[in-house]
């Protein structure tokens, strides 16, 4: 049976490839679904994506990941520097998590280089765009 990694886009995500093309890139959503997808089918691994703008919808697929998931790959958006909330879900269920930021966070506002995940996540992947999503996958399947 093939091993499943949860995919976690947080709030706004969904407008990539939209607007900001100068931080973010041109690539969309479906994009980084596909490279973390063929990044993960390499390391023999399937990918479930979730992208939500909801705090809630997040956490409940984050638990469910308990039953069929063995990490997580998490841009938690704006939520980074945040929540607490997911924080606690993401060490809650013990799963190894990376956390990936496509912009370089530490470049931009002061507000970006807090984050609530720095110290809890298995492999951190910051500022390498869209490509940073296959990145993470390949450094947390080291991790498991
Ligand atoms: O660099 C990243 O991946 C971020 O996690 C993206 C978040 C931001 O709050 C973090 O500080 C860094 C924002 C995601 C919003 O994405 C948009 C994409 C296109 C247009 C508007 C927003």
């Amino acid at each position: 049976m093939s091993r499943r990694i949860l995919l976690v886009n947080g709030p706004n995500l969904n407008l990539l490839g939209t607007r900001e093309p100068e931080v973010y890139g041109t690539a969309t959503l479906a994009d980084v679904e596909r490279v973390t997808a063929r990044a993960a089918a390499l390391e023999g691994l399937e990918v479930r994506a979730v992208q939500s703008n909801h705090e809630g919808v997040l956490i409940d697929a984050i638990h469910a990941a308990r039953e069929d998931c063995v990490g997580i790959v998490i841009n938690p958006g704006g939520l980074t520097h945040t929540s607490v909330v997911l924080r606690d879900a993401l060490t809650g269920v013990s799963l190894p998590f990376a956390e990936v930021h496509i912009s370089d966070v530490y470049a931009r506002e002061e507000f970006r280089h807090h984050s609530y995940l720095h110290d809890v996540a298995a492999v951190r992947v910051v500022g390498r765009g869209v490509e940073g999503y296959a990145d993470a996958v390949r450094e947390l399947n080291a991790h498991l």
